[in-house]
C-alpha cells in the first residue's frame, strides 16, 4: 500500500489508485489513529513540498520502506530517521529546473516593472485619469543568487541573458563557473541589487536573509524567494518592505503556508504567489510519473532513478 499525505495531484492520485492499495491521509479525520490502523499495508508514503513524512510517520509506520515525494524540496521528510531505519528517499529534481527558473525571473520583471500594480491601475479604471509612475529597469541589474545547484544556475543563465552580471554564495566556490563567488550570505547581498533564494532549506541556510543580510542588501534592494519561506526570517522583511528599508520583494513561499503576512497585500513594490514554482501542467505530470517511476523501481528491486539518500 501506498500513503499520499495530501491531494496535490489528481493525475498522481489516480495513477497511484491504479497500481496500488491507495490510503488518502487528508481523508482521515485521526491521523494517529488511521496510521496505527493501516501501519502493517503502508510500506511506500508519497508526500509534496509542504506534506512530508515527519518522525512521527515514520515512527507509526515500521513497514515503510520508501518515501518518494512530489517536489525536490525534502525540508518536509525527516532524512535522519528515513537514513537510521534504511527507508529510501527520491524526489523530483530536473523536471522542475526550468519553471522555478522561469518563475524567478517573471517575479524580478513583476516587481521592478510593477505588472501586478500596473494591471490593477488598468482593471480599477485609474488610467482614464493619469499616467502610471515610472518603474525600474531590469537588465544589466547584478543579480545575488543563494545557492547555485540546478534551480540556481538555471537562473544565472537567464539572468545572464539579460545582461545582469551574476555573483552567488554557496557552501563551496564552484569550479565549472565565472560567475563571483562571496564567501557569506551578506557579503552577497552586499554587491548585488536582485537576491535570489534558490538554495535548499537545511538547519544551515534556516533565516540565511536576516536582519544583517536585508540591510546589507539595501533600501535599493530586492529579494526573490522561490526556494522557502523559512530562508527569510519573515517578519524581518515584512517590517523592511513597510517601513522602505527593501525596494521590494517577489514571493513564491511563506513561513507559514497558507498565511501570509497581511501588511505586504496593499504594496505595490510586493508580488505575493501562492507556492506555483513548478505548477505548470506539463511539469506536474512529468514529476507525478517521476514519484511513479521510483516506486516501482523500489518494488521490482531496481536502482532508483533520483535517490536522494
Ligand atoms: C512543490 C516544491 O512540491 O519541488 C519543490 O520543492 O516546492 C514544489 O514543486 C509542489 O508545487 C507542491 O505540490
Amino acid at each position: 500500500g501506498v500513503l499520499m499525505t495530501k491531494p496535490f495531484s489528481a493525475y498522481l492520485e489516480e495513477e497511484l489508485d491504479k497500481r496500488f492499495k491507495l490510503f488518502r491521509f487528508w481523508e482521515s479525520s485521526n491521523r494517529k489513529e488511521f496510521l496505527k490502523e493501516n501501519s502493517h499495508l503502508i510500506r511506500a508514503v508519497v508526500g509534496n513540498a509542504t506534506a512530508g513524512c515527519d518522525a512521527e510517520m515514520i515512527g507509526l509506520l515500521p513497514k515503510l520502506e520508501i518515501v518518494s515525494n512530489f517536489s525536490v524540496g525534502l525540508d518536509k521528510v525527516d532524512l535522519v530517521k528515513c537514513k537510521e531505519r534504511g527507508i529510501r528517499v527520491t524526489n523530483t529534481p530536473d523536471v522542475l529546473t526550468d519553471d522555478v527558473a522561469d518563475l524567478a525571473l517573471a517575479l524580478i520583471l513583476a516587481v521592478l516593472r510593477r505588472i501586478c500594480a500596473c494591471d490593477r491601475y488598468v482593471t480599477s479604471g485609474s488610467w482614464i485619469n493619469g499616467n502610471f509612475k515610472l518603474t525600474t529597469k531590469f537588465s544589466g541589474k547584478s543579480v545575488g543568487i543563494l545557492g547555485l545547484g540546478r534551480i540556481g544556475s538555471a537562473i544565472a543563465k537567464r539572468a545572464n541573458a539579460f545582461g545582469c552580471p551574476i555573483s552567488y554564495y554557496s557552501r563551496s566556490e564552484k569550479s565549472n563557473t565565472d560567475y563571483k563567488y562571496y564567501p557569506s550570505a551578506v557579503e552577497l547581498a552586499a554587491n548585488c541589487e536582485i537576491l535570489v533564494i534558490a538554495c535548499a532549506l537545511t538547519e544551515e541556510t534556516h533565516h540565511i536573509v536576516n536582519r544583517e543580510v536585508i540591510d546589507a542588501l539595501g533600501p535599493q534592494g530586492i529579494i526573490i524567494n522561490i526556494g522557502r519561506g523559512s530562508h527569510i526570517d519573515e517578519p524581518e522583511l515584512v517590517s523592511a518592505l513597510v517601513e522602505g528599508r527593501l525596494a521590494g520583494a517577489g514571493l513564491d513561499v511563506f513561513e507559514n503556508e497558507p498565511q501570509v503576512p497581511e501588511q505586504l497585500f496593499g504594496l505595490d513594490n510586493v508580488v505575493l504567489l501562492s507556492h506555483v514554482g513548478s505548477d505548470t501542467v506539463e511539469t506536474c505530470k512529468e514529476m507525478a510519473d517521476l514519484v511513479i517511476a521510483n516506486l516501482e523501481a523500489h518494488f521490482l528491486n531496481k536502482p532508483l532513478l533520483t535517490p536522494a539518500v
